[in-house]
């Protein structure tokens, strides 16, 4: 049976779980709590030597990339619901969206959400466990990541990021008001990758996603959570923990 390693319904790990639940694919998952850094842990390393989830098993095979671990469901196993259009223009299209938010628009929603939210994890542990949890971080970046989370990020940082929060969901909004989808008329990995990011949006930046600044983005989010799949989704999947220390 296919296993996914994730940290429950949020950001990247929210794409595989979607494309799962949509394409009716029983799997195993296997929920990893970031607050114990167990990502970072030398049995987790021997799966995604990157440290990061999600992280699809198959077989005997690992699948990483929340992006690349949809495209391979696709693959691997067609279902009645397909996830990408059948022209290849229209499917050009869907990955230009799927590139665009794992280049560009989920970065900038990462740096502001870890500066409220994984910054309470980095600072609640004492300085010498803090330095043992960075040796343990196989990316630089998410080792410069983590002790920007404890030290505080840079303001010229985060304001460059809000500015790059406001572009993207400029960029959704002007597409959506006019689409009903992100590409090819219908719902597919371009929608799933990009709701991913952008679906808690209007309560965690309300004063740029709300129904009357990005009416298209506020429908589309409200459209996607309607479906069955979705809602089935939150109903069995547990939202990440954050704070637990077990
Ligand atoms: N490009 C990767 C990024 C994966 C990623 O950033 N995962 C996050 C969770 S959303 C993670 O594992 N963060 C923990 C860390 O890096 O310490 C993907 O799309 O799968």
């Amino acid at each position: 049976m296919l296993k996914l390693y994730s940290f429950g319904p949020g950001a990247n790990s929210l794409k595989p779980l979607l494309t799962l639940y949509e394409k009716g694919l029983p799997f195993d998952g296997q929920r990893l709590n970031p607050a114990t850094f167990e990502h970072h842990s030398d049995w987790f390393k021997a799966i995604n030597p990157r440290g990061q989830v999600p992280a699809l098993v198959d077989g005997d095979r690992v699948i990483t990339e929340s992006t690349v671990i949809c495209e391979y469901l696709e693959d691997k196993y067609p279902t009645e619901v397909k996830l990408r259009p059948d022209d290849l223009a229209d499917r050009a299209d869907m990955r230009v969206w799927t590139k665009w938010v794992d280049e560009y628009f989920c970065w900038c929603v990462s740096t502001i959400g870890w500066q409220r939210m994984v910054s309470q994890m980095a600072k609640a542990i004492s300085a010498e466990e803090f330095e043992e949890r960075i040796k343990a971080i196989p990316i630089p970046e998410q080792q410069l990541k983590w002790r920007r989370a404890r030290d505080g990020f840079p303001q010229d940082l985060l304001d460059e990021e809000m500015r790059k929060i406001a572009v993207s969901v400029k960029r959704l909004d002007d597409h959506l008001r006019d689409n009903e989808w992100l590409a090819g008329g219908m719902y597919s990995l371009a929608d799933i990758c990009n709701y991913a990011i952008a679906g808690g949006m209007q309560f965690g930046f309300a004063e740029l996603v709300n129904k009357q600044d990005t009416p298209g983005l506020i429908r589309w989010i409200e459209q996607i959570a309607a479906r069955p799949a979705v809602k089935q989704m939150y109903a069995e999947v547990p939202m990440e923990r954050l704070a637990a220390k077990d």
